[in-house]
């Protein structure tokens, strides 16, 4: 894997060579990125956005001043079945107001019981980086794929923004302004 990382910084090069050095063009785009606090735990925010890398790369990490959040995480949204216990969800410092941030409404979780119990109830779990495919725009939205802001220096209020830098595994980090809203722009 770092061979085809540097692999792949090396062809950059050479492409910025033919391009006249225009490098900032070739890198991951970032439109969209908001960000919420949970309504039910002030110290919790969430963060959306989409991004679209030109080459495969991966989302490794998302920084934020420690001003904004003392930490972040990836986090996927699956579903219950087997994928964590509540047991773990606990572990993880996971509340019932870190899942309401998630979008998973009262009415969310009652759509599952249709299929009985929790078997389709939602829950979310940490993953140590997000796949991007090249040329693909993926979307970190409310149910699905965010960043877990952690430990929130203060509640997020509404209109403000904020830096993140995305960190991935062949391109350079990106920095992106983070607007604070009530729901997805
Ligand atoms: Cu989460």
């Amino acid at each position: 894997m770092k061979r085809t990382a540097a692999l792949a910084v090396a062809v950059l090069a050479l492409g910025g060579l033919a391009a006249c050095g225009d490098d900032e063009a070739s890198g991951p785009e970032v439109e969209g990125a908001w960000a919420r606090t949970s309504p039910m735990a002030v110290d919790v925010g969430a963060m959306y956005m989409e991004i679209t890398s030109p080459e495969a790369d991966r989302l490794t990490a998302v920084t934020v001043a420690p001003e904004v959040a003392a930490r972040t995480e990836i986090h996927e949204t699956v579903a219950a079945d087997g994928a964590m216990t509540e047991d773990t969800m606990a572990d993880e410092g996971m509340t019932e107001g870190t899942m309401a941030d998630e979008g998973m409404t009262e009415g969310t979780m009652a759509e599952g019981d249709m299929e009985g119990g929790m078997d389709g109830a939602m829950v979310m779990q940490q993953i140590p980086f997000l796949e991007l495919p090249a040329d693909e725009t993926v979307s970190l939205e409310p149910g699905g794929y965010h960043v877990m802001l952690l430990q929130l220096a203060e509640p997020l209020e509404v209109g403000d923004t904020f830096d993140a830098t995305l960190v991935f595994e062949s391109a350079d980090p990106v920095v992106v302004s983070v607007e604070v809203r009530d729901e997805a722009p």
